[in-house]
Parts: C-alpha cells; structure tokens; sequence
C-alpha cells in the first residue's frame, strides 16, 4: 500500500537550528534532538523546539522518528537551568515538561523512539512519551534525579510504574540504579533491541508498517486504547465497542477485510522482530 510522501516546503519553519531538525523520508518524519556537545540535555529552549513540531505535524505525516545525535539519546534535564528556580518556577517547568511531553503521546501520528547511549532523566521521560521504543544494544536507562536531590518532572511518575512498576522506579532513584538494553527490553522500556547503530534503521522500517495502516486504527491506538486502559471495566467495553463500530464502518477497513477475503491481502504469519 503506497502512504505518500511528506512534502518537504511543509517542513519550513519546524525546526530549531542548534536544538531539533526536521527531515522526511517518504511519510515518516525524523525529529531529532541536534545538542550533542551537551548530550541532548533539554533546556527550556529544546522541550519548547519539540513543542512547535509536535503541533504542527503536517497531514502528510503518516508516523514520526524521534532521536538524538551524537553518542546519546539524551541526558535529560539540562542541570545549568536548574539552579536559577525557585518553587513556583519549578512547578510550573514541570507542568510545561507534562504539556509537551503529552503533546507527543497524544498527537495525531504515531511517534517511535530510537535509544542508544544514555536514556536518563528527562531522557527516559522523553522517550516514555513515545508510543514505539527502539533500543540499540548500547542503550542504558536511569534516574539520576534521586542522586542530584530532585524529583522526576516530566512525567515519569505517571508514565514509568505503568511500564515497570512502582518499586522498580523507587529502586532505581533510591539506589541509583541503571537498567542496560537487554534489562530495559526485558522490562518492556524499549518493545525492540538492536545490534549498536542499527536502531534508525528498524525504527523507519517499523514506521513504514505502521504508515500502511488505516488512519482510523492508528487514532484508536494512539488516542484511544491508552484512555481504555485507564478506565473501570464496563466504561472499557463501552468505549470499545463505539471505537470497534466507528472503525468497522469506515470504507478503508471494508476495502481491506474484502481484500483478504478475495486472497488479494497478505496472511498472518510469523517472523521474529
Ligand atoms: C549536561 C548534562 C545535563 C551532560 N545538564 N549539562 N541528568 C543527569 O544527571 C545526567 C548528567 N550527565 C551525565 O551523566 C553524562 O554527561 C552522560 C553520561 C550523559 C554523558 O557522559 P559523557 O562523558 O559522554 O559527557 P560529559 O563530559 O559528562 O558531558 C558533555 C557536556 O555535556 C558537559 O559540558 P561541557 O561544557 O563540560 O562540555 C556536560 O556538563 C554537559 N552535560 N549532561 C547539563 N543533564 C523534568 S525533570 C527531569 C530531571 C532530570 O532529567 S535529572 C537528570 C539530569
């Protein structure tokens, strides 16, 4: 199924030179976060750089590839800012982390995650938001928040326990704690673990899959099935069933079942990923 191209003058003005890039390739759009020097630490001028493209993805875009130059994904917070905060600042820093970082896991297209090097602090809450985490092997994971005297701020105490559980989280920040790739894909902080380098790779293949899909259940994916997961079990069902009826109905999934059934859609088959 052919998924379009993201036309490349829709791309003006999303990026922040210094901070994040923009580039298409075919309907995927590659974010990446451009401050090596720094290790991608995220002061308010990147997380706000993340916010102007994750609100105004373009129709064209089908899937996004968030990643990070240089040897890191990202070091998290950027510690020089810190300092400068009083209380009110620092509640309401964090809320601005919540709104951005909810803007990405609560936008239009699915976003995938590549991790290598250090997925720390601020960097592991980034990477949360994403709905796909694509870990290469020299990727490694960690709170370092607990040894510098703060507090998670950007969401990992909502998005993390749901993942690795309350006292995981509190053993990492009690303790200090890293999880290696291996550890972090068996935790199910990355849903696929690569050879170093490769990452990129598997993660624009996994987007091209995932831009084949119909819209509608990439939407009940992304927008709905996180909201069914949080409700009581009859709100569930409810909720599933007027998302499993407004998806039937849709043209693309008749033109698809119809496909299967006249032997002209592929079968589901098994191949190790
Ligand atoms: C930074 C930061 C940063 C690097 N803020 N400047 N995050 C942390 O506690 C992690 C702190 N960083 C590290 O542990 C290491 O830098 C790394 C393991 C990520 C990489 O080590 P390495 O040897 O490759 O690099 P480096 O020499 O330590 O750092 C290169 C430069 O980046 C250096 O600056 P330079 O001017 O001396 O070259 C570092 O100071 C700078 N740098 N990381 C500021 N994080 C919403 S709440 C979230 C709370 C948190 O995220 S807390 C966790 C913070």
């Amino acid at each position: 199924m052919t998924t379009g191209t993201i036309d490349s003058a829709v791309l003006v003005g999303l990026a922040t030179p210094g901070l994040v890039s923009v580039a298409a390739v075919g309907a995927t759009l590659v974010v990446s976060l451009t401050r090596p020097a720094k290790r991608n630490a995220l002061n308010d001028a990147s997380v706000l750089a993340l916010e102007r493209v994750f609100t105004a993805i373009p129709d064209s875009v089908r899937a996004v590839v968030l990643c990070g130059e240089g040897g890191h994904f990202c070091a998290g917070l950027d510690l020089s800012e810190l300092t400068e905060r009083d209380v009110p600042q620092g509640i309401r820093h964090s809320m601005m982390w919540h709104r951005i970082f909810e803007r990405i896991q609560f936008g239009p297209v699915p976003v995938i995650a590549v991790l290598h090097g250090a997925v720390i602090g601020g960097g592991l809450e980034l990477a949360l938001s994403a709905h796909i985490r694509v870990a290469d092997d020299t990727a490694y994971y960690a709170l370092p928040e607990g040894q510098r005297g703060i507090f998670t701020g950007g969401g990992a105490s909502v998005r993390l326990p749901r993942i690795i559980g309350v006292d995981r989280m509190i053993d990492m920040m009690l303790t200090g704690r890293s999880y290696s790739a291996a550890e972090g894909m068996a935790l199910g902080l990355s849903q696929y673990l690569t050879p170093a380098g490769t990452g990129m790779e598997k993660a624009l293949a996994l987007a091209e899959k995932i831009a084949s899909n119909a819209a509608i259940t990439n939407f009940a994916l992304i927008q709905v099935l996180p909201r069914i997961a949080e409700q009581d079990r009859a709100g569930g069902y409810l909720t599933e069933a007027l998302m499993a009826g407004i998806a039937q109905g849709e043209p693309d999934a008749k033109a698809r079942v119809r496909a299967f059934l006249d032997g002209r859609a592929g079968k589901v088959t098994h191949s190790s990923s």
